[in-house]
């Protein structure tokens, strides 16, 4: 027997167990050992039931992601499955853990699944750009109906072993010794006599599938999938589960599913898989981390509650503290209002609102922040006002405490040099609404500690994080690439273009929204606060502001808004304004197309990602990716700015950068070292 797959039988009850640390991926030397083993129990007589278990931390999590694009090593998993669903004798699945993808599908090539309270069960492939490829979208209807798997499919989400045995796809949901009670289940099963049904020949909850009501579902979520491939063929797939008879259904899965995976789409989709996990790792595993039990944050703002809000919710108690107790409890009446929104929509039970508010300590002096293992401070974005802070944080500190800045642009080193612990200075900066973005750049000083990264990069994780870790310029890698991306939209606006054109381009491209709408949904002024700061001027946006349009807050800004509505609606005032402001400027006006509109702005956003990577501010390419895709909304079906620049064709993007560089000569355009070597070689690194 392999390492990967052991047998052992327990008084009759045979028990494969499958061991491949770290997730017990179906990897070829797991496959096909399993296949040998269920091969040759089920013709012994001397098991009478079989049990799949996996050792580790959790039952198989899915198929090995990294063998995709590689050429397929017989036994694959469909025949795996098809195997299991020739035999007589009952075969149970044992889960613990994440029971994922190829990891489900092979739980339901089982006659029966039994599950510890705290597994999560579900079919995650269509975030990898692909959809079940081991009969999930065929057998999973079959026990749960095709609406519900619908929705389990297309959203890959998983589900809570008790929601799964609601569902109709697990039989027993077990606290305690797992095994021991599978055992047990398996010879309950024994005891009752067959015959024992496989999944395949179960068609009662299919039968009553209302065919028009699954449809208008389907359409639904297509709708949503902006330009996404995988959604729309996990809807077709399942529809063929229940208009097609079984084999049939589950040879048009694999054809969907082989289309998939040599795809563009999918291809980004794993890219960004491994890249979040890439970008966690820093160097010196072994490295010390420090204890992080309370959280101290400065401010009680929208950045400063949503930080907070994003500790509790990772179950950290938190010290909030403001300069007013009026302020103060504004920002916690903001806290309790955001956390009542949660349980109104259902995505958080009163108990764990009332949990989560129960870790917060509100105070107006900093002496209260003396127990905080890590202090943020969310204050207002000066560097005088920041350094006025980090001295107080200085004097009152406990020796070790991490300090760190939530601030977007200014300089962490400047605001380190202010402490007598450089060391113990970091930047965190979160993306608004900071309970909710993902994207964490962890923003790594000069004098930074090595163990002070390596704690706070697992401090991400642990309060459910995608961490990146950044060098110091002004916007780090995310937002000084924002600038860049938008450094041509007034002139695109004052040359012919119309806001609503742009940000067409932007949505036809994926983006969730384009950088006019954006701009109304944040609020001009904040950009207009900037420019000011910076003695920078935006001759279309500034005015606005002059006007106080600054968007959705004032239902006025690039757009309308109807009182209530967040619809954008054009605004002929500001065409006029565009236009007038043309003329005052001799600038001539002309049709200007998408292809245009992405050139000018996605083609020096991958530029500047370009400068970044030269300057070391960003380790790896993929890095640059994973800020722009949980930071930014970048179309996952693109992989990200760096992965994309590959799909467009990085020769393209130069020679059209020199194109733009020569008519404007403008520097956001003159294209990077990095990028003609990306070009030449088709590899970011070397
Ligand atoms: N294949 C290969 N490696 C995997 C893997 C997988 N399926 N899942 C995780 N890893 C690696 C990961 O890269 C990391 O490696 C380590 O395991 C720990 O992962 C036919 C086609 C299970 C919830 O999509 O969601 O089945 O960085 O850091 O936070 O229909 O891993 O240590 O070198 O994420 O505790 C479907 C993907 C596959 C599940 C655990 N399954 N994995 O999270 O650890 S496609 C998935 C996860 C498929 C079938 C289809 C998570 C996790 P390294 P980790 P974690």
């Amino acid at each position: 027997m392999s390492s990967s797959v052991s047998v052992a039988n327990e008084n009759g009850i045979a028990v494969v167990t499958i061991d491949n640390p770290p997730v017990n991926a179906l990897s070829f030397h797991v496959r096909k050992p399993l296949y040998e083993a269920l091969a040759a129990l089920r013709d012994d007589p001397a098991a009478s039931a079989i049990v799949i278990a996996c050792a580790g931390r959790t039952f198989v999590a899915g198929a090995d992601i990294t063998e995709f694009g590689k050429p397929l090593q017989q036994p694959e998993l469909r025949a795996i499955i098809a195997l299991l669903e020739t035999i007589a004798k009952p075969t149970v699945a044992a889960i613990h853990g994440t029971a994922l993808g190829g990891g489900l599908e092979l739980a339901l090539g089982c006659h029966f699944r039994v599950a510890d309270r705290s597994a999560k069960l579900g079919l995650p492939e269509v975030k990898l750009g692909l959809l079940p490829g081991g009969g999930g979208t065929v057998r999973l209807p079959r026990l749960v109906g095709a609406a519900k798997a619908l929705g389990m499919i297309v959203s890959g989400t998983p589900v809570s072993a008790g929601e799964a045995k609601a569902a109709g796809f697990v039989d027993a949901v077990f606290d305690g010794d797992l095994l021991a009670q599978a055992i047990r289940f398996a010879n309950e099963m024994v005891a009752q006599g067959g015959p024992f049904v496989p999944v395949r020949d179960r068609n009662d909850r299919l039968a009553a599938t209302d065919l028009a009501a699954f449809d208008a579902q389907a359409a639904e979520l297509a709708r949503k999938a902006r330009g996404l491939e995988a959604p729309l063929a996990c809807a077709e797939a399942v529809r063929n589960a229940i208009t097609l008879p079984f084999d049939e259904a589950l040879a048009a899965e694999r054809q969907l599913f082989l289309k998939l995976v040599s795809g563009d789409q999918s291809r980004a989709q794993r890219h960004l898989f491994f890249a979040e996990r890439e970008a966690a790792k820093l160097p010196g595993k072994d490295l010390q981390r420090r204890r992080i039990e309370r959280i101290g944050v400065i401010g009680a703002g929208t950045m400063g509650g949503g930080i907070a809000m994003a500790f509790a919710n990772g179950g950290l108690p938190v010290t909030l503290l403001e300069t007013s107790e009026e302020a103060l409890r504004r920002g916690l009446a903001t806290i309790d209002k955001n956390y009542a929104v949660s349980v109104s929509r259902g995505s958080l039970t009163d108990e764990a609102k009332q949990k989560r508010l129960g870790l917060f300590k509100g105070s107006t002096d900093y002496a209260d922040l003396a127990d905080c293992d890590l202090i943020i401070e969310a204050v207002f974005e000066d560097m005088a006002v920041k350094k006025e802070v980090f001295g107080k944080l200085d004097a009152i500190a406990r020796p070790g405490a991490i300090l760190a800045t939530n601030t977007s642009y200014l300089d962490v080193d400047a605001i380190a040099a202010s402490t007598s612990r450089p060391q113990d200075v970091l930047g965190m900066h979160f993306f608004s609404p900071a309970n909710v973005m993902k994207l964490l750049e962890i923003v790594r000083a000069e004098k930074t500690a090595p163990e002070v990264l390596a704690t706070v990069a697992d401090l991400a994780r642990r309060i459910g994080k995608v961490a990146v870790v950044v060098g110091v310029c002004h916007g780090f890698v995310g937002n000084r690439m924002l600038s860049a991306r938008g450094a041509e939209n007034e002139a695109l606006l004052l040359e012919g273009a119309a806001p609503d054109e742009v940000d067409k381009a932007f949505t036809d491209f994926g983006w969730p929204m384009g950088p006019f709408q954006m701009g109304d949904l944040a609020g001009l002024d904040i950009g207009w606060r900037n420019r000011k700061a910076r003695g920078q001027t935006a001759v279309i946006a500034d005015t606005l502001c002059e006007q106080g349009h600054f968007g959705q807050k004032t239902r006025r800004g690039w757009y309308r808004y109807e009182s209530g509505s967040r619809e954008p609606l054009s605004d002929s005032e500001v065409e006029a304004l565009i236009r007038a402001k043309a003329a005052e400027l001799g600038i001539p006006r002309r049709e200007i197309g998408a292809d245009e509109v992405i050139e000018r702005t996605l083609y020096p956003l991958v530029n500047e990602g370009a400068k970044i990577l030269e300057e070391g501010i960003a380790a790896r390419a993929s890095d640059i990716d994973v800020v722009w895709v949980n930071g930014y909304g970048f179309p996952i079906g693109k992989g990200g700015p760096m992965f994309w620049a590959g799909l467009e064709g990085a020769g393209r993007i130069v020679e059209r950068l020199e194109h733009w560089h020569g008519r404007t000569g403008r520097a956001i355009f003159e294209p990077a070292p990095a990028l003609r070597r990306f070009a030449e070689t088709g590899a970011w690194e070397s």
